[in-house]
Parts: structure tokens; C-alpha cells; sequence
């Protein structure tokens, strides 16, 4: 892979969900020596350390978990993630999934600032499609894509200048979807792999046509990484832990795939909770997918035969 000028910003957004503990997120990642795995392949990284959400005087919300800070943290990711996105290939340190609200909606500015699309590849249990009006939990963290695809009702959050056409988006592990997300994806074109469709089909192909997608349109590509996208067995550190979900093998072949195919432009590594974690062990298996996403391979393809 051509060497890439990395830039890490920690976002230690704990405020989407009542369960603390995402806030130690960056923090982890460094322990677990992303910078360094990074270097070693061959990118230039700079960290530029831990941003801090920004103040507002919204009020606590009777039914949204701590909507003031979540706004707050809107607004600086929106502006950072536009600002770095110009100067190098960011990778965000959650903090939980509502950092996405910021970082994608930022993003999409700067991709409409360059006059290329913006595809957005998400990889979770939860599809994260709620508004703050059809959220049952209050858990803003479950809003991200609902927000940044332009879903009415975010009235205190920045205007999304630039929504991402919901068919610009691709999601990968689905297995917990609410009825009210399910009815309002059944509305949009946007592309689905539940683990059912994983488990019949692989989960090469529907990552495959996306790239594809992305590739024939210059698209940017953005991808939202949540811990729970893999089994809990895997990946214990995280508050919404869900059964069923990809392997160890089926998340390096992503990230592998998506090294190959040279498309992707930003990363969101979320919902790290290293208060559950077990030894530090999903802190490194998620540095070790990002590795695999920028250059580290057991052979340069096609593997030869040693027989
Ligand atoms: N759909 C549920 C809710 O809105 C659970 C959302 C959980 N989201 C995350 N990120 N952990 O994917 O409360
Ligand atoms: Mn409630
Ligand atoms: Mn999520
Ligand atoms: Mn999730």
C-alpha cells in the first residue's frame, strides 16, 4: 500500500449510552499500540491527542441520555473530521457510536467540497438508524446513520449539509434491529447483510458489490468499525454485546478486502469499553484489524504453494 499520512483523533465520546466506560476508549488503543503497529507498516502517524466536545446551552432531555454533551461532541467532529479529513486519512478513537453523528457528517462536507461522493460501509450488530423521536432506549449512540442520511427530527443537532444518499451505505453483521429501524430501512435502497445472508452466502460478496459501487462512482469511503460487528466470544469490550456475530476470520478478510481495493478514506474505530474487556484482548484484535485494513498480509496475493 502506498504509505498514508494517518492522522489518530481521540474522541472519547462517552455520552450516547447510559453505560459508562467508552470514555477510556482512545486511551486503550494507544496502550495497545496502534500508532506504532501503524509506523511499522510504513504510514506516517500522527496522534493528535484527545478532543473535547464543545459547550451549549441545549438542556438534559427528559428522555435522551445526556443529549447536551452528545450535541456538543457533534459540533467539534463535524469541524475536525471535515478539517482532517483534508490533510491525511483520519482514524477516529471512540468513544461510542455516537461519535458517527460528527465524524460522517463531516466527512460528507469535505467530500462535497472535493465534488465526490461520499459511501459510508457500516460494520455492527445494530444498524443504528433511529431518530431521537424513535429511539425507545434514549441511547443517542443508536441514531448515527438515522442522522447522517438526513432523517428528520434532529432539530438540536447541526444541520447535516450534506446527507449521504442512503444508497451510498452498506451494512455488514446485522442482527439487532429494532421494529422501528426496520420499517424505515425497508423505506431506502440502501444495502443490507444480515448474518443470515453472511452465513449462506459469505460475507465476501456483499462487501465485494459494494467496492465495486464505490470504485465505478469515486467515491470517498468511510468506514464506521463498532467492536459489536464481531462475536462477543472475540470481543468481550462492549456494553451491547450480541451473539452471532463475524469471526476472526471473517473481520481480517474485510479489512483485507478493503486494503486491496485502495478506497477507503476515513475509519471510525467505536464503542471500546476496555472496563469489560479481557486482558486487553479486543483492544488489540481491533488494532490488529487495522492493521490488516492498512497493508499487514501473510503473502502478497495470489498465495503461492510451498508443496
Ligand atoms: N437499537 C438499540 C437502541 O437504539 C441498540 C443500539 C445499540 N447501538 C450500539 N451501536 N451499540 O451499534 O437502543
Ligand atoms: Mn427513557
Ligand atoms: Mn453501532
Ligand atoms: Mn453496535
Amino acid at each position: 500500500m502506498t504509505p498514508q499520512n494517518i492522522i489518530l483523533v481521540g474522541a472519547p465520546v462517552d455520552s450516547g449510552k447510559d453505560r459508562k466506560g467508552c470514555i477510556m476508549g482512545p486511551d486503550a488503543f494507544r496502550t495497545a499500540r496502534l500508532a506504532e503497529t501503524l509506523t511499522e507498516l510504513g504510514h506516517s502517524v500522527t496522534d493528535t491527542g484527545n478532543l473535547t466536545p464543545e459547550e451549549t446551552d441545549i438542556a438534559e432531555h427528559p428522555h435522551l441520555v445526556a443529549l447536551p454533551q452528545t450535541v456538543g461532541w457533534t459540533r467539534r467532529l463535524k469541524t475536525t473530521a471535515k478539517k482532517v479529513a483534508a490533510e491525511g486519512l483520519p482514524i477516529f478513537l471512540g468513544g461510542d457510536h455516537s461519535l458517527a453523528l460528527g465524524t460522517v457528517a463531516g466527512i460528507a462536507d469535505h467530500a462535497a467540497e472535493q465534488g465526490r461522493p461520499l459511501f459510508v460501509l457500516w460494520l455492527d450488530a445494530h444498524s443504528d438508524f433511529h431518530t431521537p423521536q424513535s429511539t425507545d432506549s434514549g441511547n443517542l449512540h443508536g441514531t448515527p446513520v438515522g442522522y447522517f442520511t438526513g432523517r428528520a427530527g434532529f432539530d438540536d443537532f447541526p444541520e447535516v449539509g450534506n446527507p449521504v444518499p442512503a444508497e451510498n451505505v452498506c451494512m455488514i453483521g446485522l442482527r439487532s434491529v429494532d421494529p422501528a429501524e426496520h420499517e424505515a430501512l425497508a423505506q431506502t435502497k440502501m444495502a443490507l447483510a444480515d448474518m443470515r445472508a453472511i452465513d449462506e452466502g459469505g460475507i465476501r460478496a456483499p462487501l465485494a458489490e459494494f467496492l465495486d459501487k464505490v470504485a465505478a462512482a469515486g467515491g470517498l469511503l468511510h468506514v464506521s468499525l463498532d467492536v459489536d460487528f464481531l462475536d462477543p466470544t472475540i470481543a468481550p469490550a462492549v456494553g451491547t454485546t450480541v451473539p452471532g456475530g463475524a469471526t476472526m476470520r471473517e473481520g481480517h478478510l474485510v479489512m483485507e478486502m478493503l486494503h486491496d481495493s485502495g478506497l477507503v478514506t476515513s475509519l471510525d474505530l467505536v464503542e471500546l469499553n476496555p472496563f469489560m474487556d479481557d486482558r486487553g484482548k479486543t483492544a488489540h484484535l481491533m488494532v490488529d484489524l487495522t492493521a490488516s485494513l492498512m497493508g499487514r498480509r501473510v503473502f502478497d496475493r495470489p498465495t503461492r504453494s510451498f508443496a
